[in-house]
């Protein structure tokens, strides 16, 4: 491996300067990506298709000079693999043709298998040979409280009350399909890792919107099967979005590593969760400002959180209207920042 030190940073190993990726780094911030998305019908077939999915996953390491890759797909492959098919719309996000709503809907999806997810594993071992060991390649799922979120609303939504309305008043009810989802996202995950995935990434990006007592009971206990089952393979970063309130709980897991998002304070942060590598946390927005406003922000994070078990981020996905410039910077300030 030529560039190693996000494996390094996330094991705990010394590293000599501070490894930075973004969430969402591929997508509509760069040119080629947006030009592969006009050549297609719609989102699926970009990807289903791993020649393309292999393009948009490498041109963020070849233009920004990210010290990652990630395999380029979606968090909703996994609801699709089980049953439920969805359509990306312009501007407007996910919809789902079906939802889950009652035990027999439940009973009626699958725990997805390999079949359901060929077209994946073709696009890691492609991009893997493509990369060429130049940085190592990141497999994603989301948390299964993240999916089952999906599942139950249908598309996105600002409250999530009808997928929290089944947490209180159809709890067993929950408990089940969280089950089936975390059944499918641990082979979904171990075939990935198979097919050639370094690290992997969890993503809870609704944990937030839970009680601490909901999460707690709905969410962490699944991520953790997860990491149980993962943590041995390869490391896993483990992105708890908003749910810093049960800090104490997350120390626990059984991951490597936990990405932070920007409501969380970096000294905080090293206090609740020793041990861990850390990930994120620059407020996405920071990167809309002037640069020397960029450099002087993600200076301050780096200067909080230090430059060991350190691995520089977003505390979310890139927004897709930032300039491109504006990202390279912010890439560029976290490779020059001086380390003793
Ligand atoms: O570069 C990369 O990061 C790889 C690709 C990637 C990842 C990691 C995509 C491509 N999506 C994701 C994860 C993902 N998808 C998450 C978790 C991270 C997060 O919180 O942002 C979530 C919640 C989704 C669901 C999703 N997919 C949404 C959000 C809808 C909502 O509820 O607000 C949307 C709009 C998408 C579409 C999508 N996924 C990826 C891209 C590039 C796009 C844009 C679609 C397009 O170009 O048409």
């Amino acid at each position: 491996m030529k560039n190693d030190l996000i494996l390094r940073a996330v094991r705990g190993e010394k590293t000599e300067r501070v490894p930075v990726w973004l969430m969402r780094q591929a997508g509509r911030i760069l040119p080629g990506y947006r030009k592969i998305r006009e050549s297609v019908k719609d989102f699926q077939e970009l990807v289903k298709t791993p020649e393309l999915a292999c393009a948009a996953t490498l041109e963020p390491v070849d233009i920004l000079g990210v010290d990652a890759a990630i395999i380029f797909s979606d968090i909703l492959v996994v609801p699709e693999a089980m049953g439920l098919d969805y359509q990306m719309l312009e501007s407007r996000g996910p919809i789902f043709e079906k939802t889950i709503q009652t035990e027999k809907d439940i009973d009626a999806i699958r725990v997805g298998s390999t079949e359901n997810w060929t077209y994946l594993l073709d696009a890691i071992k492609l991009t893997r040979k493509e990369l060429n060991d130049r940085v190592p390649l990141i497999g994603f799922a989301g948390s299964p409280w993240t999916i089952f979120a999906y599942m139950t609303e249908g598309k996105g939504s600002k409250t999530f009350s009808i997928a929290k309305r089944m947490l209180y008043s159809e709890p067993e009810m929950a408990h089940k399909l969280l089950d089936k989802i975390t059944q499918t996202t641990i082979k979904y995950l171990k075939d990935q890792v198979a097919a050639g995935a370094q690290i992997v990434q969890l993503f809870d990006s609704w944990g937030g919107i839970l009680s601490p007592e909901s999460y707690e009971e709905f969410s962490l206990p699944y991520i953790a099967k997860i990491c149980n089952e993962l943590s041995p393979l390869v490391p896993v970063i483990a992105f708890p979005k908003g749910a810093f309130f049960s800090a104490k709980a997350i120390a626990k897991l059984n991951c490597a590593a936990i990405c932070l998002d920007w409501t969380v304070d970096p000294k905080e942060a090293r206090q609740l969760l020793p041990g861990k590598t850390l990930q994120g946390n620059l407020d996405p927005c920071v990167l809309y400002a002037k640069p020397s406003v960029i450099k002087s922000k993600t200076y301050k994070m780096l200067d909080q959180f230090g430059t060991q078990n350190y691995i520089a981020n977003l505390g979310h996905g890139v927004y897709p209207d930032i300039p491109m410039e504006n990202v390279k910077h912010f890439i560029d300030c976290v490779k020059q920042y001086p380390q003793a």
